[in-house]
């Protein structure tokens, strides 16, 4: 590395920011103690396979298939269980705030044994479990419903051969009921997020029969009762895949019809539409028909690229409009992106520390008095205020965060990183 970064600024001046800091807000109505506190208590979920480039402990050496990719081979990819928990507890230790961690069903330690995966159960997880429990981090699920021999025709609950379409229904109902079993164990529902890779590559002939086979299998799915209050059920859409960019079959008009009819949560992923749409504007629609929303925070580039995604307008306002919107308890906020060409560790760390630095800066709006300006029609006001917010001493106020959540300042982290890459990773 070249020079470093300099850290350890200190405590005492971290806090003389924040008093001046905590003075301006104030000005705007605003208290940044709550601020603090509400950010930090949002739970973010963070995708376990950001650490292993999305290959799982299968026996496979790279991700294939399901029209999702990883490019790079930066070294230290975690190749089972120790290692994947392991670089997930340093990261921990780098990011502030409430965790929980999404795993996949390729994510499984069935030891010896082989178990389809039509045939997994929640032992298979077992290691899973015990170390959320230890480190307080609650689990969430997905089906894997890709990377499989059974998923090369490119469909999979929407297939016409009930053989194949049989094997993803079992699939997808025993990691429901893991999921479940997660949720019983950990005091909080878990998430079972459900997303078919299904489509074509070219224009197709009959674009219903396929929905009509996926509405069918997601109705056996879901129609399996488990405890309530154990697992939540969501579905995500998508635009193209890889190898199914003329035709996706879960598409976003299908899971919109889908789960409000089925009264179940969408999961909405940022790099899952047009490239200049945005999810900001779809949440307020959405949450007046579904139960909630799952927002998987990633960053496409030209196309569903899932990089690491920045601190950027389109974060912004999708956390501005998910605190707006007053329904944070009806949402779940997660991160799924996989670049393997950095450092996996710092890939997960610079996304998280973006999304709750976003969550922040939208609990540290005016919103009072911009919504106060907008419903007197003083719309001058209004615009005058949203960029004002713009330039309010927001850092003083993450570093404050940072602190009080024990999470390291600045860039300091970037320091551990490259210990823990010079000492672990570069072993393996
Ligand atoms: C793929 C979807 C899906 C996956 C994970 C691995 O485009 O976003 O959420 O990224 O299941
Ligand atoms: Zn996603």
């Amino acid at each position: 590395m070249g020079d470093k970064v300099k850290t350890g600024m200190s405590a005492d001046k971290i806090d003389e920011a924040y008093e001046i800091a905590k003075e301006t807000y104030s000005r705007f109505g605003v208290s940044t103690e709550k601020a603090i506190r509400e950010a930090l208590a949002v739970p973010v979920s963070v995708q376990c396979w950001q650490g292993d480039d999305v290959v799982g402990f299968e026996g496979a050496q790279s991700l294939s298939g399901g029209g999702i990719l990883t490019t790079g081979n930066y070294p230290g990819r975690a190749r089972n269980g120790e290692e994947l928990r392991a670089d997930a507890e340093f990261m921990f230790s780098l990011v502030p705030g409430k965790k929980r961690f999404s795993l996949h069903a390729i994510y499984a330690e069935t030891g010896d044994k082989k178990a389809g995966r039509d045939a997994l159960e929640v032992e298979h997880f077992a290691k899973w479990i015990k170390w959320s429990k230890q480190k307080n981090i609650p689990l969430d699920f997905n089906p894997t419903i890709f990377a499989h021999p059974m998923a090369d025709s490119g469909y999979t609950l929407a297939s016409t051969n009930s053989t194949i379409r049989d094997f993803w229904i079992r699939h997808t109902i025993a990691t429901r009921k893991i999921a479940s079993a997660f949720g019983a164990n950990q005091g909080s529902p878990a998430i079972n997020n459900i997303w078919v890779a299904d489509g074509s590559k070219d224009i197709p002939a009959d674009r219903i029969g396929p929905r009509q086979r996926l509405k069918d299998a997601l109705d056996e799915i879901l129609d399996v009762k488990l405890p309530p209050g154990t697992v939540t059920d969501t579905v995500e859409s998508k635009l193209f895949g890889i190898g199914s960019e003329a035709y996706v079959v879960g598409s976003h008009e299908f899971y919109m019809g889908y789960a409000s009819a089925k009264k179940i949560k969408i999961c909405l992923d940022t790099g899952h539409f047009h490239p200049t749409e945005t999810i900001a504007d779809k949440i307020s629609a959405m949450l007046l028909f579904l139960p909630g929303l799952l927002i998987h925070f990633s960053r496409g580039i030209r196309w569903d690229s899932d990089h690491v995604p920045t601190f950027s307008d389109e974060m912004r306002d999708a956390c501005r409009e998910i605190v707006r919107s007053g329904e944070l308890s009806r949402m779940d906020i997660a991160l799924d992106y996989f670049d393997a060409s950095i450092n996996r560790i710092a890939a997960w760390t610079i996304g998280f520390r973006n999304l709750r630095k976003a969550l922040l800066e939208a609990f540290l709006e005016p919103t009072r008095l911009i919504a106060e300006a907008e419903k007197h029609g003083r719309f001058h006001e209004r615009l005058a205020l949203i960029e004002e917010a713009k330039s309010l001493p927001f850092s003083a106020v993450w570093d404050k965060l940072c602190l009080k959540a024990k999470a390291p300042i600045g860039a300091e982290w970037l320091t551990r990183i490259n210990e823990y890459e010079a000492q672990v990773l570069k072993k393996r």
